[in-house]
């Protein structure tokens, strides 16, 4: 180590104290990513419990000369969160900030440390008699900081958007180590640039989020779930057009799961009991409808849409949860894949998005492609149908070993899939961000324009290149 590391680590010490300087020990939840994909080295994890250590730890890395990797839950799908392989970067963990700050519910707002656990804030906003809306898989892991540094979205984007929509205020350190208090609970506020919204989605690249202020909605009186098999993905569409006539902006969920992804969650929970198994039906479709009319009124409306459905031939059959208990286990089924995937061996993912309406002809068209150049590819493919997401994850053919696969024709696969996508107009990035996983991806598919901005903002707010550097941008 050297002198100036060991100057550092003592100033880090004095600032959070000597128990929330990690340097022993196991540290691999902080400093291998969620997929398994890479594990790094830290200098040090370093556990702040409040705005004024964060500011206190950035001025002092400035100083040294050391960069900073800001990490929420490190649920992060992109390998942005976690050290590279030097020992030189220290990991700056937000979890010891899980506070609360203040309920307004008056204003429909919340105000919260970044270091929040997604579902604690959805527990105390329900609490308190309100619907925080993000609702994602990794709800119990994931903090509110990582949502914001991601703009991650979820299921429930159709009706409230993506986690930049929920936001109104930011508190941020900055790559100085200042202190940008943003907690703004205003629905208007057009005073020149929008740093927030700068803020959102950039990774921890210009910035460590400290605090938010967030959107509350009223609870909804009644929620209604269902499951339907469908014949095929254009039949998923012409239901979520249905969806949309039928229950307008009552639609909160619409996801879309193919038979392989559901196979893997049989075959992974076998305690879980999905639906349709036995159906032909190649896709099966979650959606939701939340509303403040009543349960009878609401059911009554749902189980007209599926009706219509059905005499229109796009769902074959459905069940509807007649409980929230049975609710739950709809959307536990379609929560569990990803990490039955994970459970079937590494893989490709791939989080696009794509006009709704061309999704099929899409898939048709990438299918055919990858089939021919990797037989026996096996396709998991689901997602957030409803906002023209998928997640078109590619696991190596049964038997094959996964490493091998992801080391010989994790290129090749890509640029069938990225290259599709840029035919249709996607984006190779719909929810996860670019991390380190797409960085170079991203100066091929994005353009040099944007790009160049991108550059001018990082260089701008953080020149000494101090917060996640070789994220989402080249270092
Ligand atoms: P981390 O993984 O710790 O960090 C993610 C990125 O944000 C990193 O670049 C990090 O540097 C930065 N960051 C973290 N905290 C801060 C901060 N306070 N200030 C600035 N930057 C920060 N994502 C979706 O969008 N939709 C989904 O449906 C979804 N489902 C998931 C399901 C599972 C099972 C898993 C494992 C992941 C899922 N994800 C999903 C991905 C992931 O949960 C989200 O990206 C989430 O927002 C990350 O939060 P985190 O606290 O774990 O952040
Ligand atoms: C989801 O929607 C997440 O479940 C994870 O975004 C997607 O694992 C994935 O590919
Ligand atoms: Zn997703």
């Amino acid at each position: 180590m050297t002198t100036s590391h060991s100057l550092l680590l003592g100033q880090l010490r004095q600032a959070v104290g000597a128990a929330n300087v990690l340097t022993q020990g196991d540290l691999s939840a902080y400093e291998q990513d969620w997929r398994k994909r890479e594990t790094g080295k830290s200098l040090a994890v370093v556990r702040p419990a409040n705005t004024l250590e964060v500011a206190a730890i950035v001025k002092a890395c400035v100083a040294a000369g050391v960069s900073i990797v800001p990490q929420g839950g490190n649920t992060g799908m992109v390998v942005g969160s976690t050290p590279d392989a030097t020992g030189t970067q220290i990991v700056l963990s937000l979890l010891r900030m899980n506070s609360v700050r203040a309920l307004d519910g008056g204003n429909l707002t919340v105000t919260v440390d970044a270091g929040c656990v997604l579902q604690n804030l959805q527990e105390v906003c329900e609490k308190a008699g309100f619907l925080f809306p993000l609702s994602l898989a990794a709800e119990g892991s994931c903090t509110i900081g990582g949502n914001l540094g991601t703009n991650a979205g979820g299921t429930q984007v159709v009706r409230y958007g993506n986690t930049r929509e929920l936001c109104l205020g930011l508190e941020v350190v900055t790559a100085q180590g200042e202190i940008w208090d943003g907690l703004s609970g205003l629905r208007k506020d057009n005073t020149g640039y929008d740093l927030r919204h700068l803020m959102i989605g950039s990774e921890g690249t210009l910035g460590i989020i400290t605090g938010a202020t967030m959107k509350l909605y009223p609870l909804p009186v009644a929620q209604l779930t269902a499951m339907a098999a469908v014949p095929s993905l254009d039949a998923a569409v012409q239901l979520l057009g249905l969806a949309h006539q039928h229950l307008s902006a009552g639609l909160t969920g619409f996801e879309v799961m193919g038979k392989f992804a559901l196979r893997l969650v049989t075959k992974h929970f076998p305690q879980q009991r999905v639906p349709f198994q036995d159906s032909d039906a190649p896709y099966c479709v979650v959606l939701e409808n939340s509303d403040q009319e009543s349960e009878a009124h609401a059911r009554e409306r749902f189980e007209r849409l599926l009706e219509v459905a059905m005499a229109a031939g796009c769902v074959l059959d459905a069940v509807v949860a007649e409980s929230i208990t049975q609710a739950r286990a709809l959307w536990h089924i379609r929560e569990s894949i990803p990490l039955a995937q994970a459970q079937e061996g590494l893989n490709i993912k791939h989080d696009i998005s794509i006009s709704v309406s061309r999704i099929p002809e899409f898939v048709r068209l990438t299918d055919a492609q990858l089939e021919q150049a990797y037989p026996g590819v096996r396709l998991v493919n689901y997602g957030h149908l409803g906002d023209g997401n998928l997640h078109y994850n590619v696991q190596a053919p049964a038997g094959a070993d996964a490493e091998a696969f992801l080391r010989d024709d994790e290129k090749g696969v890509n640029t069938i899939v990225y290259d599709m996508v840029d035919q249709f107009k996607g984006s190779i990035s719909a929810e996860h961000g670019v991390g380190s996983l797409k960085r170079d991806k991203l100066e091929h598919h994005k353009s040099p324009v944007a790009l160049g901005m991108m550059r001018a903002i990082k260089q701008a707010l953080d020149p000494q290149n101090t917060m996640n550097p070789g994220r989402v941008l080249r270092a």
